[in-house]
C-alpha cells in the first residue's frame, strides 16, 4: 500500500480527549474516529489489525471444536422474558421497539437467542456436547464509556457457548476453552493470566477473567506472582489432561478485588509472591449449568427416555478491546514507538525511501522492491509521501510494522538499510531481508 492512498488521519500530536497510551495512539494514526460516545468507526488500519486478531480468535476456536454460526445483533425481547433477565438487565440493554411496537433489543450478549436455537433443533445427547461461536457487535449503554475502545457501547465480541448433558461433561467443555483461551493470548503475544471472578449478570458459579498486567487497567488483582511462570505445553484436549492443567493454575491465588479475601490471601501467598496490581480483562469465562436452559425449556432425550435440561457454559473474548490491550502492551509512549506483533501487525513492513524534488531515484528503487516485497507475501506500507525523512520515521514508528526498510543514500545497489523495529539496523541482501521475515511469519 502507497501512504498516500490509504486513509491515514495522523495527528501531529496526542488528542487532549485521550487519557491512555492505547486511546492516544489509536487516535493519533487514524484507527478510529468517534461516532457519537462511545461509538466509534474503524477505519483501514485499525481494522486490518483487528481482523487480524479476530481470525487468530477464530482458528483457535475451530482448534477445539467449535462451529462457527453468526447471529443478529438485533434481538426479540421474549425470550429474555423468559429467561428472567429482561427486567434484571437494567439500563445497559438498549431497547428499540420496530414498526409493529414489538419490543427489541441491540444484544449485548446472546446466552437466550443461542438457546433459542439450541432447543429448536438439537433433540437428542447423541449430539451433544456442541460448541458454537460468532464474533459479533455488542451492545451495552455503559454509563461511562471511556478509553476509547478499551470501555465503549458497542464493540466486537467472540462469544461461545457450550451444550452438555451433565455438569462432568460440561466442565470438559470448559475446560477445553480455558486452554484454547491461553493459547490464543499468547499468539497475540499477551500473558494473559486466569483469575477467579464474578459472574455479575451472566450468572453462574464458575468463571475466569482472563486478564493482562497494565497500570492503566480497570480491574484490580491479587495474585500469587508464580502462576506467571505456568504454561500449557505438556496440556492436550485430553478429558485428564485439561483437568490436570486446570489443577496447576488453581493452586496460585489469583483473583479479581470482587472476589477479593484479605484473609486467605496472606495466609496462601507468602509477602514475597504478593502481588497486587491492575490489569485489562480480555475475555471471561462463566459456567451457569442450567441457568438459562431450564427456564427456556431446552433440553435432551437421554438414552433411557428421560429428558435432561442441558448444562451451559459461555465464553467471551473482547476482540475490539485486545486492539486496545495489545497496545497498551507493547507501546513505548515515551519515544513514540509502537511494535505490533508480526502475526496482527496492519503491513509487515515499512519501506521508507528518501527523496526530494529534484531527484527521487530512491523512490522509484523503493517502488521496485515493494513489488518484490509483494511478490513475496510480504505486505508492506510504503512512505510516498514528500515529508522529510524523520517525520517520515516518526510516524511509521507510529504506525508500528514490526519491520523498517530505508532507501536513501547509503543503500548500495542490492544491499539495504534494514531493522527490527527498535532494533540496530543492518545492511543486507534483499533476499535476505525475505528470509528473515518469512521465517518469522512462520512461527
Ligand atoms: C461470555 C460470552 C459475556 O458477555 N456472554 C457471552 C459472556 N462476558 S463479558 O465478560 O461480559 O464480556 C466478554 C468480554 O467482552 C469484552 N467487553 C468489552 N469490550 C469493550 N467495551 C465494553 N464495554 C466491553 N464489555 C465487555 C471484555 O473483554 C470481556 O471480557
Amino acid at each position: 500500500m502507497h501512504i498516500s492512498k490509504l486513509l491515514i488521519p495522523i495527528l501531529k500530536n496526542n488528542s487532549s480527549e485521550a487519557t491512555i497510551k492505547s486511546h492516544q495512539l489509536m487516535l493519533r494514526v487514524g484507527m478510529i474516529k468517534q461516532s457519537s460516545a462511545g461509538i466509534y468507526s474503524w477505519l483501514p488500519l485499525g481494522l486490518k489489525i483487528m481482523k487480524k486478531i479476530e481470525q487468530i480468535v477464530r482458528e483457535e476456536q475451530n482448534k477445539i471444536g467449535a462451529q462457527e454460526i453468526l447471529m443478529p445483533t438485533i434481538q426479540p425481547s421474549e425470550i429474555w422474558k423468559e429467561s428472567g433477565r429482561y427486567d434484571d438487565y437494567g439500563q445497559e440493554m438498549l431497547r428499540i421497539k420496530d414498526r409493529q411496537n414489538r419490543d427489541m433489543l441491540y444484544g449485548p450478549t446472546n446466552e437466550e437467542l443461542v438457546t433459542d436455537i439450541f432447543r429448536s433443533l438439537v433433540k437428542s445427547y447423541k449430539s451433544l456436547p456442541q460448541l458454537l461461536y460468532h464474533i459479533q457487535w455488542k451492545f451495552r449503554d455503559e454509563m461511562r464509556p471511556r478509553f476509547g475502545i478499551m470501555r465503549c457501547r458497542e464493540f466486537y465480541m467472540k462469544d461461545a457457548y457450550s451444550f452438555d448433558q451433565n455438569d462432568e461433561h460440561a466442565l470438559y467443555s470448559y475446560n477445553k476453552f480455558f486452554l484454547s483461551y491461553l493459547k490464543t493470548f499468547k499468539r497475540l503475544e499477551l500473558t494473559a493470566i486466569p483469575m477467579a471472578a464474578d459472574t455479575g449478570p451472566i450468572g453462574g458459579n464458575l468463571s475466569h477473567e482472563f486478564i493482562i498486567l497494565a497500570e492503566t487497567g480497570e480491574s484490580k488483582i491479587f495474585a500469587d506472582k508464580r502462576i506467571f511462570e505456568l504454561d500449557y505445553s505438556d496440556t492436550s484436549l485430553e478429558k485428564k489432561s485439561l483437568e490436570t492443567l486446570r489443577k496447576k493454575y488453581d493452586q496460585y491465588y489469583s483473583v479479581t478485588d470482587e472476589k477479593f479475601n484479605k484473609k486467605e490471601f496472606e495466609k496462601n501467598v507468602s509477602e514475597e509472591n504478593r502481588l497486587i496490581t491492575k490489569g485489562i480483562e480480555v475475555g471471561h469465562i462463566f459456567y451457569f449449568g442450567d441457568k438459562y436452559s431450564k427456564p427456556m425449556n431446552a433440553s435432551v432425550d437421554l438414552p433411557g427416555g428421560m429428558k435432561q435440561f442441558v448444562k451451559m457454559g459461555s465464553y467471551g473474548i473482547g476482540v475490539s478491546r485486545l486492539v486496545a490491550a495489545i497496545i497498551e502492551a507493547k507501546y513505548d509512549d515515551k519515544n513514540e514507538i509502537m511494535k505490533w506483533p508480526l502475526s496482527v501487525a496492519p503491513y509487515d513492513l515499512a519501506l521508507i525511501p528518501m527523496y526530494n524534488k529534484n531527484d527521487n531515484s530512491a523512490l522509484e528503487k523503493a517502488n521496485n522492491i515493494y513489488l518484490e516485497l509483494k511478490k513475496n507475501n510480504i505486505d508492506v506500507l510504503i512512505d510516498d509521501s514528500d515529508e522529510n525523512f524523520s517525520s517520515k520515521i516518526k510516524k511509521m514508528n507510529l504506525i508500528g510494522c514490526p519491520f523498517q526498510i530505508i532507501i536513501g543514500k547509503k543503500s548500495e545497489r542490492d544491499f539495504f538499510e534494514f531493522r527490527e523495529i527498535n532494533k540496530n539496523t543492518e545492511n543486507l541482501s534483499l533476499n535476505n531481508i525475505i528470509e528473515i521475515i518469512t521465517k518469522q511469519k512462520k512461527n
